[in-house]
């Protein structure tokens, strides 16, 4: 049994959710934060059986989409004057980031 963590944007976490629990997975939704952007993502976790993780990437992968968005970031010329002149880059994030890890023990109580 595997540990499925799959980080998505929040505009894609309602889709992948209906498309995940109508295949019959178990999902929990989890309200999390990009390090990098500073901006709400969504974390769905999902505990299954190994042959099953294949179909899990798949959905996710067929559901969410890329996307550039804009980081804010300090300017690097701002030293001379000491002022921080934010100034706009462009990244492109997602489709998903996926963490499929080993699950030791699996209870329901
Ligand atoms: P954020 O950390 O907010 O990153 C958003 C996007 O910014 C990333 O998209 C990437 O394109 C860019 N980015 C992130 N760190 C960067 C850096 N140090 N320098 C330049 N650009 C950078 P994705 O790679 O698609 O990641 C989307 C979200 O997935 C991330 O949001 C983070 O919440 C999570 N994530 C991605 N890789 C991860 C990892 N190895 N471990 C844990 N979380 C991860």
């Amino acid at each position: 049994m595997k540990l499925i963590m799959a980080i998505v944007q929040d505009d894609d976490a309602q889709r992948v959710i209906s498309n995940l629990m109508s295949e019959g997975f178990s999902v929990t939704k989890l309200s999390t934060t990009g390090g990098f952007l500073r901006v709400g993502n969504t974390t769905l976790i999902l505990g299954v059986n190994d042959d099953r993780v294949s179909d899990v990437v798949s959905i996710v992968e067929h559901t969410c989409r890329s996307r550039k968005q804009i980081a804010t970031t300090p300017s690097p010329v701002a030293g001379s004057t000491g002022a921080y002149v934010p100034y706009p880059v462009e990244v492109m994030v997602g489709g998903a980031t996926i963490f499929v890890l080993p699950i030791e023990q699996f209870k329901k109580i």
